[in-house]
């Protein structure tokens, strides 16, 4: 018998969709995107398609097991869930006896961008006074950059760039990485709407758009306030506005008049007539909406890149909204309170906090050494950066690493104690989402696969076995989820908690229709923000760091980018492209000048690690780039054999954004070798 029953899609995108799976004799058979969730429209990608697959594949961790081989070398006994348990809570009360709860860390990210699931760790981590982890891998600068200027504002509602006439979008490959938002692109366009893609290389978004602008990686501060400096210059700024709604721009402003235009195409990459006519572009257009990506803060000047287009933006007056006009980098559509998941006062005492960017650091060198890892929701060996010190740090003998995950991913390979996690499709949780307003509930529509648990399950079944009671370890999910909605920022006052948790789809109340956040919650826009002893006050110009450092330029010519790809989801999905090592993307004359053929499988090295990718020589990049999409695990499953080679991110650094403590992903620096 087929049934369906709706869910929503648990991965870390900015499009959370709405889905409906098919069922039959109690298996998944198909997910279709839900067509009465707007935002889904009835289409979903390419990746959950092949969920089911995903589901029941071979790949699949189906029940608790313990190393019997080497590490990483993934020969594993299969144990009893009881025997799990008590192995876990045995070594983790050992670890915290002998060496204190701070020789345990944690690892976490946002396999489940479910809340309940995502968090399920904290509660039992901070009673055991575990060292604490700044989830800092994917958002942070972006989020620490838009807070500085605009504060708590929300988004503008993805559906107001319908009416656009001018569309931006801003480091972010929508066709890849937020495909739903093209839908809306791709309707306004039908209207005469132009598309403008800003981007070191030619993605796949730029190639369908109207005008691609080649900025340089790291260049989008000096674009921003070029175009900013023109409209000043022209007199073409939204005076009314700026007065009304913003202060400080008379700093900004005559930081900018001072500012060289040398300097500006310097930095940007672009001449001084590429970014004069953009300027006029937006000028010209009043209905412009600018979809800011993240790929443009995995730099050095990251926090600067939003801090300055939204400088740019409320210049323009485009925070008051009106018909088609708006900025959207995250919605920040539902705001519930993150202690109700993860319970911080169930911590005795203050605690050591390691940002998640350093894991090889915290696995190498770190004194007093992480001697316990617990992964949950994450594949750090491949997406970690420099991931060549993290495998290091997962060889050593003398740490103890438990990974709960769902298939068998290159971390799981370097567990002492393996254990099955569920999927969406098995548990019970709550979505909010990053890209559009709506919030939504869910119940399993399957029974586990094999012996999985969920991360909640597990989580409270482990605090039971080291002998917690606290009220937090004795809630059930749904009231969990009770907790999180109760003080929740978004909900409307007429929603009844009752029929969220049956499932009903929820649009939030910081969504406003034309985009005038700012107006209806009477705030201001800050163009001059707390100034800070390394973090400047006004968007400006700053230095980019790896990029600019003479000694590794002089080893390592070439700057390396590593965005997503359109069949992985980071390095979810990694298991259908296992004998894959992804490809690397040259200008012709770099090819040229360093003999390199196309199609030829070639190494990308630095100080760091080294790893393999096929050459594909294309004037989509720029002289100087190397574009390598997608967290592929081939090289990884290879370095298994052979030590020092790893995936894409054995090259990228521990080195932190400006602000928010975010990584650097697209700031490395490396060379290319031949393979003999
Ligand atoms: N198919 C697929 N979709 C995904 C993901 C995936 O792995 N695969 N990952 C998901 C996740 S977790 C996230 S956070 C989002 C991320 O999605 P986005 O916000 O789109 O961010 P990125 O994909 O990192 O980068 C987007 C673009 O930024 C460009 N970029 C890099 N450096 C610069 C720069 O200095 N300036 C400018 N202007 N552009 C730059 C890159 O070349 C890339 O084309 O996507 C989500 N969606
Ligand atoms: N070079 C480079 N590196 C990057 C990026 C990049 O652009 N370039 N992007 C970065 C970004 S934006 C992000 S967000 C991070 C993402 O890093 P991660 O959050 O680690 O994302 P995934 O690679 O998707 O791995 C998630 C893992 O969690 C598992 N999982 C899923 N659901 C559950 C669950 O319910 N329970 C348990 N126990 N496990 C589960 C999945 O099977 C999967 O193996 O990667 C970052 N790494
Ligand atoms: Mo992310």
């Amino acid at each position: 018998m087929k049934i369906t029953k709706k869910t929503v899609c648990p991965l870390d995108c900015p499009d959370c969709c709405g889905l409906i799976a098919t069922i039959r004799d109690g298996k998944v058979v198909a997910l279709h995107g839900d067509k009465e969730h707007p935002y889904t429209n009835g289409f979903t990608c390419r990746k959950i398609r092949r969920y089911p697959e995903r589901l029941y594949s071979d790949h699949r961790v189906k029940y608790p097991q313990l190393r019997i081989g080497p590490k990483g070398s993934g020969e594993f006994k299969r144990i009893g869930w009881d025997e799990a348990l008590d192995i876990c809570a045995d070594r983790l009360a050992g670890v915290a006896k002998e060496y204190g709860g701070e020789a345990i860390l944690p690892y976490s990210y946002a396999g489940n961008m479910g809340a309940v699931n995502r968090f399920a760790g904290y509660p039992l981590f901070n009673k055991l006074g575990t060292s604490q982890l700044q989830q800092t891998i994917c958002s942070a600068a972006a989020g620490a950059g838009w807070e500085k200027q605009c504060g708590n504002l929300p988004g503008c509602p993805p559906e107001n760039c319908l009416d656009a006439k001018l569309i931006v979008a801003w480091g972010i490959n929508v066709k890849v990485s937020n495909i739903h938002f093209w839908q809306y692109i791709s309707k306004a366009r039908k209207k005469g709407a132009q598309l403008v893609v800003i981007d070191p290389y030619r993605n796949q978004t730029a190639r369908s758009a109207d005008h691609y602008v080649q900025v340089k990686p790291g260049g989008d501060a000096a674009l921003s306030l070029g175009i900013l400096k023109w409209l000043i210059e022209r007199d073409t700024i939204d005076k009314k506005f700026i007065a009304t709604h913003t202060q400080g721009f008379d700093q900004l402003k005559l930081y900018l008049n001072q500012c060289d235009w040398k300097e500006l195409v310097r930095e940007s990459g672009l001449s001084k007539i590429q970014i004069t006519k953009l300027a006029n572009l937006f000028e010209s257009t009043a209905q412009t909406f600018i979809r800011i990506g993240i790929g443009l803060t995995r730099n050095s000047r990251g926090g600067m890149a939003i801090r300055s287009i939204t400088s740019l933006a409320a210049a323009m007056g485009l925070f008051q909204g009106g018909k088609g006009r708006g900025l959207l980098l995250s919605t920040r559509a539902f705001q519930g309170k993150q202690s109700v998941l993860t319970h911080p006062e169930l911590a005795k005492h203050e605690r050591r906090s390691i940002n998640m960017i350093h894991l090889g650091h915290a696995l190498t060198t770190l004194d007093p050494p992480v001697k316990a890892l617990v992964v949950y929701n994450s594949n750090p060996l491949s997406v970690n950066p420099d991931a060549a010190m993290v495998r290091q740090g997962l060889a050593r003998e003398d740490l103890f690493t438990i990974v709960h995950e769902q298939v068998m991913t290159p971390t799981a390979y370097y567990a002492d104690l393996l254990l099955p996690a569920t999927t969406f499709l098995e548990n019970h949780d709550i979505y909010t989402a990053y890209g559009h307003f709506y919030l939504k509930v869910i119940q399993p529509v399957i029974e586990p696969v094999g012996e999985g648990r969920s991360n909640f399950d597990f989580f409270q079944q482990l605090a039971a076995r080291m002998g917690y009671d606290d009220p937090p370890f004795l809630k059930s999910c749904e009231q969990r989820i009770c907790a999180y909605l109760g003080n929740m920022k978004g909900l409307p006052e007429s929603v009844d908690i009752q029929e969220i948790l049956d499932g009903k789809l929820i649009r939030s109340d910081r969504s406003f229709p034309d985009g005038n956040a700012i107006v209806k919650l009477n705030q201001k826009y800050t163009f001059v923000a707390g100034e800070q002893a390394t973090i400047p006050g006004i968007a400006c110009l700053t230095a980019s760091q790896e990029f600019n450092d003479p000694d590794l330029r002089s080893r390592f010519p070439f700057k390396l980018l590593s965005p997503p790809h359109p069949d992985l989801l980071n390095s979810t999905f990694g298991e259908f492209y296992k004998e894959n090592i992804g490809e690397v993307l040259i200008h012709p004359d770099d090819a040229e000048k360093y003999s390199v053929n196309d199609a030829e499988e070639i190494f990308l090295v630095n100080h760091r690690g080294k790893t393999r990718r096929i050459a594909r020589i294309t004037p989509d990049t720029q002289r100087g780039v190397l574009v390598a999409e997608g967290i592929f695990w081939g090289a990884s499953e290879k370095q298994n054999r052979n030590r020092d080679e790893g995936g894409i991110n054995d090259l990228t650094s521990q080195k932190t954004t400006d602000i928010g403590g975010g990584a650097t992903f697209h700031e490395s620096l490396v060379a290319l070798q031949h393979i003999v």
